[in-house]
């Protein structure tokens, strides 16, 4: 098939997906040809049937607001023309899908051109119920020619918040197993800790929404019983915020802010355990990783993440703020062997019997068919 897929190419859960989707696809045959405003952060350029299209938006004294959804529009129907689109991915609602509609009316007198809108979390529970933007998601998703949701929490919530009628299809996240796999010598763990026992990690985006400064308070309790040392993995305004914290509790040693990293799978192995004490997630896509590389989250009880974690089997999940409670899952993590092997075997097996793309690829190309055939 020939796909496009739109997504925001910077850091942040719905772009890695869609990036991992397409390189999924493209190494199964089909022509990925991504539509965004700049390359995402995962795609490496030169691989084969992996194509790029960057949507300029061109300012104008009169535009106080660029208008970039035209412009994705227009960009759109462009590479759907030339290049036989035979449907449009666009991840993420705002205002992906509402472009998407727009190429689809453009192209509608020569071809169909169908568009599937997964919806990812923050476009449903945070921006999309915002009064401005309320009207518009709804009017998206039930335009949408298929939606995906990557939760049956997010699918209720949409069904819940929006009341569309739309069949949405739940497709959760995945991880390449063969990349994202463990490593029990944890050998380069020293590179980043030399004489600090285990490693923590937490990637994110440094939103709000991650409560990236309980990460910084849950080292400060673990360090008072066990040598440990936190890589915090990303960047976004709770970055500042948290460094100050380590600053204030006196742990700053214990902690290693490494900004934005094109290559987690090299660095998630290295950890004991992956904090993810997150308010909401609809899927919790770093705790995935996580599992698949052997490392055991402790997250908190929220969003879609029990659909991803057994508590006491393959992670630990707890109240959101309960930082004392997250720290001793983290301290038995670090200080019993026995357990962290059991744990992290179990996180292993999870991911790979449920999660690896070569188990999710297929259903999204099963649902494209369906999209595409239901013009037939
Ligand atoms: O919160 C983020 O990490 C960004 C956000 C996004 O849409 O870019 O992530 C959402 O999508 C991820 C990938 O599908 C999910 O794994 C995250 O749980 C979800 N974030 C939230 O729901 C807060």
């Amino acid at each position: 098939m020939n796909v496009g897929i739109t997504c925001y190419p910077t850091y942040g859960g719905s772009g890695i997906v869609a990036t991992e989707l397409g390189l999924e696809l493209a190494n199964r045959g089909h022509e990925v040809h991504f539509i965004t405003y700049a390359n995402p952060i995962r795609l490496d350029p030169g691989i084969p049937r992996i194509h790029y299209h960057e949507v300029e938006v061109s300012s104008y004294p009169l535009f106080q607001y660029p208008p970039y959804c035209l412009a994705l529009a227009s960009r759109m129907a462009e590479v759907a023309e030339q290049h036989h689109l035979d449907l449009l991915h666009v991840h993420y609602a705002i205002p992906h899908s509402i472009s998407a509609m727009l190429a689809k009316d453009m192209l509608a007198r020569v071809r169909r051109l169908p568009f599937i809108t997964t919806l990812h979390g923050t476009d449903i529970t945070l921006v999309g119920t915002d009064r401005s933007y309320f009207p518009i998601t709804k009017y998206s998703i039930e335009k949408s020619d298929g939606i995906t949701s990557i939760s049956e929490y997010l699918r209720r919530q949409t069904v819940d918040v929006f009341g569309v009628r739309n069949d949405i299809r739940v497709i959760t996240n995945f991880v390449n197993c063969d990349v994202y796999k463990p490593d029990r010598e944890k050998a380069m763990a020293k590179c980043y800790a030399p004489a600090e026992g285990k490693l923590l990690i937490h990637v994110s985006n440094f939103r709000p929404v991650k409560r990236v400064q309980d990460c910084v308070r849950i080292l400060a309790e673990v360090v008072k019983r066990a040598p440990a040392h936190l890589l915090m993995v990303g960047d976004g305004p709770e970055r500042v915020p948290a460094e100050y914290l380590a600053r204030e509790l006196g742990v700053e040693r214990h902690i290693s802010f490494l900004g934005k990293q094109n290559h987690v799978e090299r660095i998630i192995p290295l950890a004991h355990a992956l904090l993810m004490p997150s308010e909401l997630e609809s899927f919790g896509l770093a705790a995935l990783e996580g599992m698949a590389c052997g490392v055991p989250p402790v997250a908190t009880r929220v969003g879609g993440v029990p659909e991803l974690i057994s508590d006491g089997v393959d992670g630990y999940l707890e109240a959101v703020g309960d930082v004392a409670a997250q720290a001793a899952r983290v301290t038995a993590l670090v200080t019993d062997d026995e357990l962290h092997d059991r744990v992290s075997q179990a996180a292993r097996r999870t991911a790979s019997a449920r999660f690896c793309a070569d188990k999710i690829i297929p259903v999204y190309e099963r649902y494209y068919e369906e999209v595409v055939g239901a013009g037939r």
